[in-house]
């Protein structure tokens, strides 16, 4: 249940549409297209809802979540620089479209545009054989993009994940225990946020919404798994066990 489930919202065409350039009264003409304050703000906590959303409805964590009228408004939301990304995105999700190349190219740019516009944190994490490098012991509380890059020869992933307070297992011990808990009783422990992931040499970017709490990173990655490995359940060379036995495992506190 814990598989590298993509969270990644995306889709393709940047048309630049302008119709909210009208609303914007003040910076330089080239930013217009961006939007409006009012409307950024919109947007950006269109992307966090949108997120939370996918989530819930990708691990069953919710069944009362409206996730098309969350990805609806978030559309509705989006300034025009930005919107028919957000809605091939959403749609390649919806469809559970998420390993096509179209969402992941859309996506991309609906991040980076979150990256460029929203003024939420951001943490630069390194994934290489195998641990994590740059996610501190402590992080400040708030929306952040984790940019994700990998300096590796495996494919790796970082899974984002929160202990729900008063549970008091070590991520290990979790994981262990993860795996083997019915999917409905997951959110008895922890609440999962998402993952990024990228190829050997390339780079990924998602945003994540960071509640005060112990949190852990971890790639369940099969060891062994390169762009060329066969397809999971066909071949014999990986799966290995995954990366988090060598150590692709930190645990760190989201401070207010
Ligand atoms: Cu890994």
């Amino acid at each position: 249940m814990l598989a590298a489930a993509a969270l990644v919202l995306a889709s393709c065409g940047d048309d630049g549409d302008t119709d909210e350039a009208s609303a914007v009264t003040t910076g330089p003409p080239a930013d217009s297209a961006a939007g409006s304050e009012a409307s950024i703000a919109a947007y950006c906590q269109g992307h966090l809802d949108a997120n939370a959303a996918a989530t819930a409805a990708e691990f069953d964590l919710d069944p009362t979540v409206d996730v098309d009228g969350v990805f609806a408004e978030w559309v509705e939301a989006s300034p025009a620089a930005i919107r028919s990304d957000v809605e091939t995105a959403t749609s390649a999700f919806a469809a559970g479209d998420v390993e096509s190349p179209e969402f992941g190219q859309a996506y991309d740019a609906v991040v980076t545009f979150t990256r460029e516009n929203c003024g939420f944190g951001e943490l630069a994490v390194t994934a290489t054989e195998y641990s994590f490098a740059g996610i501190p012991e402590t992080i400040e509380a708030g929306p952040a993009v984790v940019a994700f890059e990998n300096d590796g020869n495996e494919i790796h992933h970082i899974i984002m994940i929160q202990v729900n307070d008063g549970v008091t297992e070590s991520p290990e011990e979790l994981l262990e225990e993860l795996f083997e808990l019915p999917e409905d009783e997951v959110p008895t422990k922890v609440s999962l946020l998402g993952e990024t992931f990228a190829l050997p040499g390339e780079d990924g970017a998602e945003l994540f919404d960071l509640q005060p709490g112990r949190h852990f990173a971890v790639c369940v990655i099969p060891t062994g798994t390169t762009p060329d490995s066969p397809p999971p359940g066909e071949g014999t060379d990986p799966p290995g066990p995954p990366h988090f036995v060598h150590g692709m495992i930190q645990e760190f506190t989201v401070e207010a």
